[in-house]
């Protein structure tokens, strides 16, 4: 299995996450975001859709970072990613997919690129409108895993969500976003931080990730 990806970003590292949770092996083949790499025609060959992740396996090319969480784990349904029963499920996903849908695209790299060549905004400006979008949906999810009461994964073991959540807060925590109000999130991406599937797939750990 070739995961083309890179290194910070949060598409990527949901799939790295998953991959090392179901112990599959996998080859990384770092696409250089800040160089342009994904518009390359060679890579818009691969994957029409520009950008990464991208997953090789067979001959066959998976692009879209959740429809291929799910794919894994139909797949390799060892250690699933999503429990077992469907009131469950539907929790799992629905916290993972409001991250993946409502925050995913305002906080996008061409988005962010946009605000500030092509109107012209400063950087606080384009942190406040980081802040304010990352505010609207992380506090429902808070909102939701105090209710459930949660411990230290939504369900006994990380899965879907976890895989989804942990890149967020990492692109929170680059943006200084405050996290004090957010402890049952914040416990939660504890107790991930100390597991080997989540220490691998963290950006730092990446073969594209800068020395310095
Ligand atoms: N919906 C896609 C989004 C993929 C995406 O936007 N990936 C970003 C990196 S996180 C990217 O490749 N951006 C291309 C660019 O910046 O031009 C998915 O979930 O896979």
């Amino acid at each position: 299995m070739k995961l083309h990806g890179y290194y910070r970003s949060s598409t990527s590292y949901r799939l790295r996450i998953a991959l090392n949770l179901k112990g599959l092996e996998y080859e990384t083949a770092p696409v250089d975001l800040l160089a342009g790499a994904q518009k390359d025609q060679d890579f818009r060959a691969l994957n029409p859709f520009a950008g990464v992740p991208a997953l090789e396996l067979d001959g066959k090319v998976y692009a879209q970072s959740m429809a291929i969480l799910e794919w894994l784990d139909e797949r390799f349904s060892n250690r699933p990613l999503l429990p077992a029963s469907t009131e469950d499920r539907f929790v799992a996903r629905e916290l993972a997919y409001a991250i993946a849908t409502e925050l995913h695209a305002p906080l996008n790299l061409p988005v962010l690129k946009y605000l500030k060549r092509d109107l012209g905004h400063s950087q606080g400006e384009i942190d406040t409108w980081y802040h304010t979008w990352l505010g609207k949906t992380l506090r429902p999810i808070e909102a939701k895993l105090a209710a459930r009461e949660t411990g230290d994964f939504l369900f006994g073991a990380p899965g879907l969500f976890e895989a989804v959540l942990i890149p967020q807060l990492y692109n929170a925590r680059r943006f200084d976003f405050d996290l004090s109000a957010m402890p049952h999130m914040v416990r939660i991406e504890g107790a991930c931080s100390e597991l080997p599937a989540f220490q691998a797939a963290h950006p730092d750990n990446q073969p594209d990730s800068p020395a310095d």
